[in-house]
């Protein structure tokens, strides 16, 4: 999502929330009954369980396993990063780049989006910033990557009139992320008053690829009301799209995706009029979407969590389980007021929900950034960024928890290392993290700060049979 070079939207999300708080404060959550345990797991023995993969400055995973290789995963980032570089601080660009793995995790090779530099020439090139990228596999081993494009720009001969650029784009590998193809535009905009912001990514069975974005439009182009989700639908493997509204007169942000074993396209995603997290669906190939549903009205929550100044979005994250139980998690502020970590779940194709908080810790420390990963056997994984282990709730471990059910949860902690306090105030983490699970594997990805205080990308895979059972 965008991060620190988009102020104003940052304004708008900040000002959503103290609103919608002032208009509606729903009662804590109480959670249902919903069996948790703690237990250890000696991530030591696991040879690929962490591995810091980057210098400072990445942020904002996404992961995806090929279906057919669980060896081959693939995680994509911001590559802020790159201003660490002088000649890439000098052409003023922020960009995106994927790491991958062919051995379940032990090594990852890095590789960058085309276009960073202005003489490489790439679809991308005109765009000054890249972010946000997401990544998925095709059910025949294909790998897409999609992402954010976006700049101001002064166009020539008409004075100085800055003129917003921002595009969504698709690239495409066939070699499990050794390399993507040219990426191609799906959609652009050029004008000061739209913006695309935070795409999710889902291929179904069939290899029907599905892009699901928030637009916002201030209105000098289009009506006041004309933001909300949309979603682009292809397929012939990116060639062409259809592109529909999922909801209007909708200001959200960050959807999450997840097909049905009915080939159902169900969608989740924050709202902020109000605060909510809502979903809908579509059973025909995203063609036609359901009336919304709000999973969830928020409570308060504050942006910002204490004694830390990085940002802590309250995003969901939409699973699927074989059975056709759908979950999504978010944060939320529990019992007490300080962020847990909430899991809903539906049996009625998303009709109603049922809540419970799902970190089982006794402490008033922050869980957040949750992320949530279903395997095609019916287990479920979900992991976020767990402060319980301080006291003065400042350093964070990566936290997870594993079902079999969808309902009997096990947690465990994945990091062997904390997290050191922020460097600085400064300091964006991200808005979210990833995970992924492919056969035995379970991939997650996550911001680290336990080098420097510095955020950086480590990653790691476990082996489902030696998770807590
Ligand atoms: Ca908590």
């Amino acid at each position: 999502m965008f991060g620190r070079h988009a102020s104003a939207h940052v304004a708008w999300a900040l000002v959503a929330s103290a609103l919608a708080g002032c208009l509606d404060a729903p009662e804590p959550v109480q959670p249902d009954a919903l069996a948790m345990e703690t237990l250890a797991l000696a991530c030591v023995v696991l040879p690929a369980c962490e591995r810091s993969l980057s210098g400072p400055g990445v942020n904002e995973f996404s992961v995806a396993v090929h279906p057919l290789d669980p060896d081959n995963a693939i995680v994509t980032a911001n590559d802020y990063g790159a201003q660490e570089n002088p000649a890439l601080r000098a052409v003023n660009r922020l960009w995106g780049s994927w790491w991958f793995t062919k051995d379940g995790g032990l090594t990852w090779t890095k590789r960058t989006l085309p276009g960073m530099l202005p003489e490489l020439s790439s679809s991308l090139s005109s765009y000054f910033f890249v972010g946000d990228l997401v990544v998925a596999f095709g059910p025949d081993g294909t790998a897409y990557v999609a992402g954010i494009a976006y700049s101001i720009v002064v166009v020539p001969g008409v004075a100085a009139i800055p003129v917003y650029r921002n595009a969504l784009f698709l690239a495409r590998s066939t070699d499990g992320g050794e390399t993507f193809s040219e990426p191609a535009l799906v959609d652009s905009y050029h004008t000061e008053a739209a913006f695309h912001d935070k795409p999710a990514l889902a291929v179904d069975a069939e290899g029907r690829i599905f892009l699901v974005w928030n637009f916002m439009d201030q209105g000098q182009r289009g009506s006041p009301g004309d933001q909300g989700m949309r979603v682009a639908a292809s397929e012939d493997g990116g060639s062409t799209w259809r592109t529909e509204w999922i909801s209007r007169n909708d200001w959200g942000i960050s959807a999450s995706i997840a097909v049905g074993p009915d080939g159902a396209v169900n969608v989740a995603w924050r709202a902020y009029e109000p605060d909510a997290i809502r979903f809908s669906r579509s059973t025909d190939h995203g063609r036609t979407w359901s009336p919304t549903v709000e999973i969830h009205r928020m409570a308060n929550l504050p942006l910002v969590l204490p004694n830390t100044s990085y940002r802590a979005f309250a995003l969901p994250t939409l699973a699927a389980r074989p059975d056709g139980m759908l979950l999504a998690i978010f944060p939320d502020a529990g019992e007490h007021g300080d962020s847990d970590v909430f899991l809903a779940r539906s049996r009625d194709d998303g009709a109603t929900w049922t809540l419970a908080r799902l970190n089982a810790d006794g402490t008033r420390t922050a869980q957040f950034l949750p992320t949530l990963a279903a395997a095609p056997d019916g287990r479920v994984v979900a992991a976020w960024l767990d402060r319980r282990d301080d006291p003065s709730d400042k350093t964070y471990h990566l936290y997870a928890a594993v079902s079999d059910d969808g309902a009997t949860f096990r947690e465990f902690r994945v990091t062997t290392a904390a997290s050191r306090e922020a460097g600085d105030g400064t300091l964006f983490i991200g808005d979210y993290l990833g995970a992924a699970i492919g056969g035995e594997r379970v991939y997650f990805a996550w911001p680290d700060l336990r080098e420097d205080g510095k955020s950086r990308l480590w990653a790691g895979a476990l082996r489902l049979p030696e998770l807590p059972r």
